[in-house]
């Protein structure tokens, strides 16, 4: 604004110069005076117009509903791709309210017979919340060259204490396609938390996907809900 004045005096005293002496000076001098109040106010009133960038409630709210929008479009690609298959049998190493394994043949709460099938919001769970690996082992109809697995954990539990994938081949040989410590998250757009992982082909044909979970990274337990097998 300071340079804006002096600028605009320079320019005054420039064309009073200019015009020599036979003109008077009350006429340049109206021109910087209105020149520097119309220029002043108009940074001073543009400044405050662009700080409100908080989100209005309705904003906000809108925010949320697309995330849900976003998450409903991802969930149906998974449900309706035509190369993934939902497993038909499961074991475990243990269930929710069993330490003993048991197979998708039980049917009661929290077998495995909840994660066979699509997602459904029925869940195998295991049975400690602190202790030791838990594994659930999904078997598929059609053996396949897998190129993706997704697990869908119901309020996303398990998604950090998940620490290995494998796939078993058709010779029922175990392949690691992915292990460590999980990066994933909860989703918080919807109910369940997919667990996708993508690698090449394989050259076997794989016909069970078995995961592990380390029930001492996550505290509480883990939910399976359904296990998808990607592959041709
Ligand atoms: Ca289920």
């Amino acid at each position: 604004m300071k340079h804006g004045i002096f600028v605009l005096t320079a320019a005054a005293i420039l064309s009073l110069s200019a015009c020599k002496k036979s003109e008077e000076a009350a006429a340049p001098a109206a021109e910087p005076a209105a020149a520097t109040t119309a220029a002043a106010p108009a940074p001073e009133t543009a400044a405050p117009a662009a700080a409100p960038a908080e989100p209005s409630a309705e904003d906000a709210e809108r925010a949320q509903a697309q995330a849900k929008l976003d998450f409903a479009t991802m969930e149906d690609g998974y449900i309706n791709d035509p190369k993934g298959q939902w497993a038909s049998a499961a074991k475990a190493s243990t269930s929710y309210g069993s330490a003993n394994g048991k197979d998708s043949s039980a049917q009661e709460s929290y077998s495995p017979y909840h994660a066979t099938g699509a997602a459904n919001n029925e869940s195998w769970s295991n049975n400690s919340q602190s202790v030791g690996f838990d594994w659930i082992e999904l078997s598929y109809d059609k053996p396949v060259s897998a190129s993706e697995v997704r697990v869908a954990l119901e309020g996303g539990n398990g998604a950090k204490g998940i620490t290995k994938i494998e796939l078993i081949d058709t010779a029922g040989q175990a392949h690691t396609v992915w292990s460590g410590l999980s990066d994933s998250k909860r989703d918080e757009r919807g109910g369940r938390t997919w667990i996708v992982r993508k690698f090449e082909p394989t050259a076997y044909q794989a016909k069970s996907v078995k995961l592990t979970f380390a029930n001492n990274v996550e505290n509480g337990y883990s939910y399976v809900d359904a296990v998808q097998l990607i592959g041709g």
